[in-house]
């Protein structure tokens, strides 16, 4: 593949190294070990002299052909493929973040990326803050001499509120201090935070980028080759790797990205205007529609509003709950980003462990349904949520 090829071209070609039986695709190298040619090439390998692989937590072709995928197509130099989108969070977090150091993180983001702070980093001495990083004024009030990273969600789950990703990266650029961009909800496809002056950009593969509900896994891609060096041994010394064949299903998922977001997206757009104008829904948040708070930065930083939509309806949680337990074609599930559709209520489900005051801070109410479009037929989707109304 040319360095300077397109984005879908990437998609299909990129990470792909050539192949002793010229197979098409990478094949799945489903081994724990590898045998090293002498005794001086093992010492080599381990020494960083030689590129050969040793042990599959320490490197893998399989795991390899998506880590220069997904770190291609976010304009980075190299990935890291973990076991989750949490072992992406915490593999961060742990190469970054020590005794008596400090981060600053969005008040909505996925609950357990905030809760890991606040229950276990907490036991090792680190500090954190969360703000409405929506509001640029809030994350430079924040910062304290000991910060260490900015951290941000955007668009943030469950709120989908929006952060400017160039404004953080000058803030925390003038502190000394890392930004951290969670690009989950967009996928490189719609937004590429390290083009806008992110340090790190960080996965939950489970979501669009793999986009069949059939694995979890997580990516980080660093901007430089120091970070990436780093947070590559943080990763191997702490074991979060991911598993050869997870990465295989993974790069499969990966290569129809495109075709995936547009449709899923074209769903969202016309569910997000056809809820909006809904006699019982109280409010909608998609960044596609000019009722979005940040509709003009989202348009800026984002090429697409992307696939999920937030709502409340007017009868608050009651008529949340009946509207969820009466869909039958979108699943009542957690998790986003699949080819199927999938509705959820954050307060008692993905966001459960934060506090009800941490909850209503990040703009979590008891009323917020999300709701990840899928690619099905919009008219099947909509008839599906117009029955569903009627219990309403
Ligand atoms: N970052 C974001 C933005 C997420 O939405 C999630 C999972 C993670 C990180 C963690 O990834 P995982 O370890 O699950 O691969 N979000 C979920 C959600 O909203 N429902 O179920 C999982």
């Amino acid at each position: 593949m040319k360095k300077d090829a397109k984005f879908n071209t990437k998609l299909i070609h990129a990470g792909h190294k050539p192949e002793p039986y010229h197979s098409v695709i990478t094949p799945i190298y489903q081994t724990s070990t590898f045998s090293f040619e002498s005794a001086e090439q093992g010492e080599d390998c381990f020494a960083g002299d030689s590129d050969g692989y040793i042990y599959t937590r320490l490197g893998n072709p399989t795991t390899r052909a998506l880590e220069d995928a997904v770190a291609s197509l976010e304009g980075g130099v190299g990935g890291i493929a973990v076991a989750s989108g949490m072992a992406a969070v915490t593999t961060i977090y742990m190469a970054y973040l020590g005794a008596g150091s400090h981060i600053v993180s969005s008040a909505a983001v996925y609950g357990p990326s905030r809760v890991v702070l606040e229950k276990h980093f907490s036991r090792f001495g680190v500090e954190s803050t969360f703000v409405d990083t929506s509001l640029i004024d809030l994350v430079a009030a924040a910062i304290k001499p000991n910060t260490k990273l900015i951290y941000i969600e955007t668009p943030a789950n469950p709120t989908i509120a929006i952060t400017d990703i160039v404004s953080c990266a000058e803030l925390a650029h003038k502190h000394g201090i890392l930004l951290i961009v969670d690009n989950t909800f967009c996928s490189p496809y719609l937004q590429r935070p390290l083009e806008l002056g992110a340090d790190v950009v960080l996965h939950s593969t489970t979501k669009f980028i793999n986009g069949h509900a059939d694995v979890v896994g997580g990516v980080i891609v660093a901007k430089t080759p120091e970070a990436h060096k780093f947070l590559y041994s943080v990763m191997t010394n702490m074991g979060g790797n991911m598993d050869p064949h997870q990465a295989f299903l993974v790069s499969r998922g990966l290569k129809t990205l495109s075709i995936r977001m547009e449709r899923a997206q074209e769903n969202a757009m016309k569910l997000a205007v056809y809820l909006e104008q809904h006699p019982k829904v109280a409010w909608v948040l998609y960044p596609g529609l000019t009722s979005h708070p940040q509709y003009e930065l989202a348009k800026k930083q984002q090429d697409g509003p992307g696939a999920m939509i937030s709502f409340g309806l007017k009868g608050g949680l009651e008529a949340g709950r009946t509207l969820m337990n009466n869909v039958k074609l979108a699943a009542l599930a957690v998790s986003l980003g699949g080819v199927e559709s999938l509705i959820q209520h954050p307060a008692s489900m993905t966001h459960a462990k934060m506090s009800y005051v941490d909850k209503q801070k990040a703009g979590i109410t008891d009323d917020l349904v999300r709701f990840s479009v899928g690619i099905e037929d919009y008219e099947d989707i909509v008839e599906d949520i117009q029955q569903a109304f009627t219990y309403v």
